[in-house]
């Protein structure tokens, strides 16, 4: 089998897994005390989001000392040279693993094969490379075609056959999410009469989904936008804010659909500024870190990892809101 979907009971089986490895790791990582630490270097994105603030944090518990870990931790602020020199520093400190959640998809070939060629391991989590999977032990993270396909396909129930002009607030220029989110997105849409008359990158922040927005409605006026679809929950909250300023009521006179369900998004979903949310889970902290012991336990592995998502109306997010993680 090439990939596995964690769900429910599943994930809590993968979760027990990633313990019982710990406890009987033989690389050390299995916080018993006595073994020395398992260096592994982080080379995180950034921290363009309330998204990657969960995910850091989910991934720095996970590599605790406690758990048998030292951690170095790199954010790279969302530039791909800058994460792709963090990954060549971990591997002339000859780290014991790499783990990497890629800005872009393309130009991590040379890198890997560095890490490959130096006897280091690489797990990608949350987002995917357009390397051969034959230069990364394994990946975990969400499906963001299918988040795309579900935000698409809510936005056709709801407006399918009325004439519908929509604009997008897209992600990172060259990300796994942003290119697969709009992928699946327009296969949800497919024969409808939803337009997308303008898409522009947002950059996956608040500030960038605000600026762009800003420029659409100064663009089309709040009365030429029906719908807005935001590659994630930042860019929507920064629109919103945008669509206020105008004068207009964002979830009435335009209406959001975004992806994500952090705290923020939730609320906002709640409060009626957005309309419909798609899950995607930043938890992978966990998972990450058992499929690290795994590898260096010489342990078989996926290459493929995925969590499942689920997605919220208002009325679902106001009765999950307060017990959520993130
Ligand atoms: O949706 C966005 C973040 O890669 C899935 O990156 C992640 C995306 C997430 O900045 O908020």
């Amino acid at each position: 089998m090439k990939n596995r979907i964690l769900a429910g009971a599943a994930l809590l089986g993968a979760l027990a897994l990633v313990a019982t490895g710990c406890a009987s790791s033989g690389n050390g990582a299995g916080g018993d005390g006595g073994d020395e630490l398992v260096t592994v270097g982080f080379a995180q994105t950034g921290s363009e989001s309330g998204w990657r603030s969960a995910n850091t944090e989910s991934m720095k518990e996970a590599f605790s000392e406690d758990n048998g870990f030292e951690l170095i931790f790199n954010a790279a602020d969302n530039d791909p040279a800058a994460q792709i020199a963090a990954v060549r520093d971990f591997i002339s400190r000859g780290v014991d693993a790499i783990v990497i959640a890629p800005i872009v998809e393309d130009g991590w070939d040379d890198v890997l094969q560095e890490a490959s060629d130096a006897g280091i391991p690489v797990v990608l989590e949350d987002r995917t490379v357009t390397s051969s999977d034959d230069l990364y032990a394994s990946w975990v993270g969400l499906d963001f075609k299918k988040e795309g396909v579900t935000a698409g396909e809510w936005a056709a129930e709801n407006f399918g056959d009325t004439p519908t002009k929509m604009v997008v607030l897209e992600g990172t220029t060259g990300s796994a999410p942003a290119n697969d989110r709009a992928e699946g997105f327009d296969e949800g849409i497919e024969g409808t009469a939803i337009e997308t008359i303008d898409s522009q990158t947002g950059d996956f922040t608040r500030d960038g989904g605000k600026t762009v927005m800003e420029g659409f409605l100064q663009k089309y006026g709040v009365d030429g936008i029906d719908l807005l679809y935001a590659h994630n929950d930042d860019m929507a909250l920064g629109a919103i804010e945008a669509i206020e300023a105008a004068g207009g009521v964002p979830g009435e006179d335009i209406k959001i659909v975004s992806i994500d369900a952090v705290h923020d998004g939730m609320q906002a979903l709640v409060d009626g500024k957005i309309n419909f949310i798609v899950e995607c889970n930043p938890l992978l902290g966990e998972l990450a870190a058992g499929l690290v012991t795994d590898v260096l336990d010489g342990n078989d592995v996926e290459k493929e990892n995925y969590l499942e998502d689920q997605s919220f109306t208002q009325e679902q997010a106001a009765e999950v809101i307060d017990s959520r993680a993130y």
